[in-house]
């Protein structure tokens, strides 16, 4: 899974990503001139399974941050979309907006402006426009295309592309439509802007602590139904912030009256756009976080370990983790009817602790 920064010149973006890759794993990727770092999504109940179990490791789950170099003012005094900027976007699963909203006469905005709405709206008005471009010379194409072979697959794409292009047309973001499973199938391969979940992270100085809840609900106001996740965060003081240890992180927090750090919301917000959640595998070599979408099965999250396990899966045994702190063991858990066997269509649930049985 994959989250992209995405927004102007100098909104904080390079700043939030070094918040969380100093915090988190340091497997660093150059792509082109965007860097993506996995970072790990700390989790307290895998640490407690971890002190309890001692195994040689533990693995948390990750999720891949990709720093994309924000829009700039181009030679004609214009902010111009490239298309390698579209290109990155594209890539990712779930977008998030990094938005100014910090004063600092050293930085410059590459429109001159300190106004997250206008910021917000320019970016969403780009997407919009190349989602419009890209809808109609597709259903241009493909009703050639049609007329040319009769084929009643691509046939049935045009219904539903025009359905989309009418919703973009009345400057409505794609995933504020309501689509279908197979709309969503079939649009998935298109990657359009603004179909991606997205969080829009407002970047605000020290000095707006106490305000920034007001000015969080002024900004969805303005914003209306766009179905995004508003989140504010404080680059300058949260690098800070990752670079102490815990204890002095939270003494600090409160200090400074942040409930959370942005690491945690951002990591926090990505699993709720994606609709994902977490299972764990536990024992002597290894305890370790899975991330799954909320709708699996046993089978799916199975084949997430090892292919092999969801081909040859028989049944899941499971204990949720908040049962196995209160009992203790597993044995515990077993006696207190805690411990269950579960066929391959059992849902699992965030925290469930799993062992495969498989042949
Ligand atoms: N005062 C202040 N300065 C900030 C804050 N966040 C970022 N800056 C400064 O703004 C400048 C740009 O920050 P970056 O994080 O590099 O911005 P960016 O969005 O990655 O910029 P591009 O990659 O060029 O798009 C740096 O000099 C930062 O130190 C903030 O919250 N307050
Ligand atoms: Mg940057």
């Amino acid at each position: 899974m994959q989250i992209g920064f995405v927004g102007l010149q100098y909104s904080g973006k390079t700043s939030l990503f070094n918040t969380l890759s100093k915090s988190a794993s340091h497997a660093l990727v150059q792509k082109e001139e965007a860097t993506i770092e996995v970072v790990k999504v700390p989790d307290e109940r895998l640490d407690n399974l971890t002190k309890i179990f001692n195994p040689k490791k533990q693995i948390n789950a990750t999720i891949e941050v990709f720093d994309i170099p924000g829009l700039r003012m181009s030679e004609d005094n214009k902010v111009k979309i490239t298309s390698t900027f579209l290109n990155s976007v594209r890539n990712n699963d779930a977008l998030f907006y990094i938005i100014r909203a910090f004063n600092e006469e050293s930085v410059p905005h590459p429109m001159n402006r300190v106004d997250p709405f206008q910021d917000i709206k320019f970016l969403e008005t780009e997407f919009l426009l190349s989602d419009l471009a890209f809808l109609e010379t597709r259903i241009e194409k493909l009703k050639k295309e049609v007329q040319k072979s009769k084929d009643e697959k691509l046939k049935r794409e045009i219904p539903v592309l025009e359905k989309c292009y009418a919703h973009c047309e009345k400057e409505q973001p794609l995933r504020s439509l309501i689509l279908d499973e197979n709309d969503l199938k079939l649009l998935s391969g298109y990657q359009l802007l603004t179909l991606k979940p997205l969080a829009i992270a407002i970047n605000y100085d020290e000095s707006s602590i106490p305000i920034v809840d007001e000015e969080i609900i002024t900004i969805n106001s303005q914003i209306g139904n766009s179905f995004a996740t508003i989140i504010p965060f404080f680059a300058k003081i949260e690098l800070e912030l990752s670079q102490m240890g815990q204890e002095d992180q939270s003494v600090f927090m409160q200090d400074y009256g942040i409930k959370e750090s942005a690491l945690s919301k951002i990591l926090r917000t990505s699993y709720e756009l994606l609709g994902l959640h977490s299972f764990f595998t536990v024992g002597e070599d290894e305890c370790r976080a899975w991330t799954i979408k909320k709708n699996f099965n046993a089978q799916q999250a199975a084949g997430v370990i090892h292919t092999d396990f969801f081909n040859r899966f028989i049944r899941a045994e499971v204990v949720h983790f908040n049962d196995f702190i209160i009992h203790g063991s597993f044995n515990k858990c077993k006696e207190a009817g805690a411990w269950r066997l579960e066929g391959k269509e059992y849902i699992v649930k965030d925290g469930d602790i799993l062992n495969i049985r498989h042949n």
